[in-house]
């Protein structure tokens, strides 16, 4: 019966991974996933996370979540997204339900634009998160790019970007990362996100804004920027969020999709079909992480606990850019690497070529994956030499 099923290669951000923990040489770093470590190389718990999760009454039962998730934790989404005083909240013009992470957020918010936008092509950064391609491809949009990453500035091709912009159809799909850009860790100026809000208003589309590292940029507000500036503006437009990162909850599933509407009844009625998308992919999202992530959002003392320890994580990724900033300096005095701290979040795309990261790996257990795009959150002082020491050989003109 499944002899014609062919087998699955696998994805190769995953099977990396695998590779690293096969791999038993004594000095070795792990910078390809995206993952944030501690300075011990361990991926935390959150003193907040674990806080809020003692404090669980283990005796309530374990009953489904209605299709939309929990009440609470969709209140307390929109305010960690959109900040508790924002004129779209108050309005309730935003419909929010619980997703599985914001990889979940970008499939229902697929599956929803889809059914009522059949029309409506995809547009996307060059390059993106590769995994986008599956989930929105996935599920029937048809995908095109915008010009974004230029390999020869390590910035962004803003002008052509825009240029790009200007030329979408009317109710066009726009895929944004709001902060910290995976794969290329460049985000636009603030100046930048102002001009670029201004035309998607103007060309009347759809922004789907994804945001997975909020936090990890420049502060949980600074991240949110564009979502909220745009909002305020009376955008309509998605927004995909993920505490996977900025919480240590990867395998909890806790996520979020905001639709911002209109009007409160439009919002209303962007719910039901919210619902009714759920009912068809998966009936109703997890609890568990649900019920912790309240706790810990919901309660003031975690909450400022939480913003503090997110600080610190943002504040590490930072230290451990200036540091390999550094070290490469001294080791290649006349190479530019500034831009390994002017680029945000957890991912730096350095560059290297496949033949490069290929010898990283395989000479000194240094593992990027295939575009070049490190992980900067899996730096440490404890792998920092390493790190620097096999860069600067292989990137040495
Ligand atoms: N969007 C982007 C840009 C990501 O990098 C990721 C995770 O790596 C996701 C979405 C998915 O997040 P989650 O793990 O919460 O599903
Ligand atoms: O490293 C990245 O870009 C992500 C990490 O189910 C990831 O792909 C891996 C697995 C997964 C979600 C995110």
């Amino acid at each position: 019966m499944f002899k014609h099923i062919p087998s699955y290669p696998g994805d190769p951000i995953l099977s990396l991974m695998h590779t690293f923990m096969k791999d038993d040489r004594p000095h070795k770093a792990n910078l390809s996933i995206g993952l944030y470590y501690d300075e011990a190389g361990k991926i935390p718990v959150l003193k907040s996370v674990e806080l809020a999760q003692q404090r669980i009454d283990e005796s309530v039962p374990h009953v489904y979540l209605p299709m939309e998730g929990d009440n609470t934790y969709r209140r307390l989404i929109a305010e960690t997204v959109f900040g508790a005083d924002h004129v779209a909240v108050k309005e309730q013009r935003v419909a929010t339900i619980h997703t599985l992470g914001g990889s979940g957020a970008l499939k229902v918010g697929a599956d929803f634009l889809k059914t009522y936008f059949p029309d409506s092509e995809l547009w996307i950064s060059d390059p993106t998160w590769e995994n986008h391609y599956n989930i929105l491809g996935g599920a029937g949009l048809v995908m095109h790019t915008f010009p974004y990453y230029d390999p020869a500035t390590n910035g962004i091709r803003f002008d052509e970007m825009m240029a790009a912009l200007e030329q979408l159809p009317a109710r066009a799909i726009v895929l944004l990362q709001p902060c910290c850009h995976n794969p290329t860790g460049i985000d636009p100026t603030r100046e930048q996100w102002t001009a670029i809000a201004d035309v998607l208003l103007r060309r009347n589309v759809i922004p789907f804004f994804d945001m997975a590292y909020q936090g990890f940029g420049d502060g949980l507000d600074e991240d949110a920027w564009v979502v909220r500036h745009m909002a305020a503006q009376g955008a309509a437009m998605l927004v995909g969020n993920s505490f996977s990162k900025n919480m240590s909850l990867y395998g909890e599933r806790v996520g979020g999709l905001s639709v911002v509407c209109n009007t409160s009844a439009e919002a209303g009625q962007v719910l039901g079909q919210l619902q009714a998308t759920v009912r068809k992919n998966y009936s109703s999202p997890p609890l568990f992480g649900s019920r912790v992530v309240s706790g810990v959002l919901g309660d003031p003392e975690l909450r400022a606990m939480w913003a503090a320890e997110v600080t610190q994580m943002r504040k590490r990724i930072h230290e451990m850019r200036a540091a390999l900033r550094s070290g490469l300096k001294a080791r290649l005095p006349d190479l530019d690497v500034e831009y390994f701290v002017t680029q945000r979040g957890m991912f730096s795309y350095t560059g290297l070529g496949q033949a490069q990261v290929d010898t990283l790996r395989d000479e000194y257990g240094v593992y990027l994956i295939k575009s070049g795009r490190m992980c900067v959150a899996g730096l440490s002082h404890g792998n920092l030499e390493l790190v620097a020491d096999s860069m600067a050989k292989v990137m040495q003109p």
